[in-house]
């Protein structure tokens, strides 16, 4: 069966402010028309066996440091094969409009970029995980390493959360830079499908960044529907 709906990813580096801007999406494209059904998901953790996989993949601490690198790259595959199977696939074929709390381009980013693994086992991972299913667009969120840290302390601070974070967040400012370096390579390298958003903004502001990037898109799918 094709493919009906749309999928719209987002994306960026820890604490930057896509997931609140991802329900804010999710409000305006029904209460404006743009989408009737809509599903919101996000990896690691859109699925039961993935809420497994994510707890193994964000714990801090004891034995959870130890996790291989190469390891941590096939649990992220493993999560996103289950997601698109059980997920994704199904919602676009039935032609719901599916918002992603992070896709492939974290995993070029965190584990090729970050972690520098080699980047052709970092792309067959992608490749296995999705069989080349990709976005019809990516909102790229884009901010300093240091503002993302700031905007992570206060949360944390108001949650009472532990400060240091997740396990990937414990890996400081270097690899978040490396990690932001990574989404401008692959927005450089796909300027068609990744719209980068400045999110160093207040939150009204980024929204409002946020339609200025949707609008021109939805235009653009209204016509070719007819
Ligand atoms: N990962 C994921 C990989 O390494 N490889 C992969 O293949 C995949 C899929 C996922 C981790 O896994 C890694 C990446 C991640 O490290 P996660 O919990 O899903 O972990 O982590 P994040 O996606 O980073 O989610 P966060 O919730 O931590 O960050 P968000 O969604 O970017 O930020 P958000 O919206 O929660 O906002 C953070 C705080 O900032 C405030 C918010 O109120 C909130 O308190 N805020 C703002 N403050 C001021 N101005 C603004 N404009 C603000 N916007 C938000």
């Amino acid at each position: 069966m094709g493919l009906r709906g749309r999928f719209i990813t987002f994306e960026g580096i820890d604490g930057v402010g896509k997931t609140t801007q991802i329900q804010r999406v999710r409000s305006w494209l029904r209460d404006s028309g743009w989408a009737k059904t809509l599903v919101v998901t996000r990896e690691p953790g859109g699925t039961a066996i993935g809420r497994y996989l994510r707890d193994v993949l964000l714990q801090v601490g004891g034995d959870w440091a130890q996790l291989d690198h190469r390891a941590e790259l096939l649990l992220y595959a493993a999560d996103r094969a289950q997601h698109l199977s059980e997920v994704v696939r199904p919602s676009l074929e039935d032609g719901e409009w599916v918002l992603c709390d992070r896709f492939t381009d974290s995993t070029i980013a965190y584990q090729g970029f970050g972690r520098e693994l080699d980047m052709d086992l970092v792309k067959q991972s992608v490749a296995l995980a999705t069989q080349g299913l990709q976005p019809d667009l990516t909102l790229w969120f884009d901010v300093e390493s240091e503002v993302a840290l700031e905007r992570r302390q206060v949360r944390s601070v108001a949650s009472s959360k532990l400060k240091e974070g997740d396990r990937m967040e414990a890996n400081g400012v270097a690899f978040q830079n490396r990690v932001r370096a990574g989404f401008q390579s692959l927005a450089d390298e796909f300027p068609d499908r990744i719209v980068r958003i400045d999110a160093g903004v207040p939150l009204d502001a980024l929204f409002e960044n946020v339609k200025a990037a949707l609008e021109p898109r939805l235009k653009q799918w209204v016509e070719e529907a007819g």
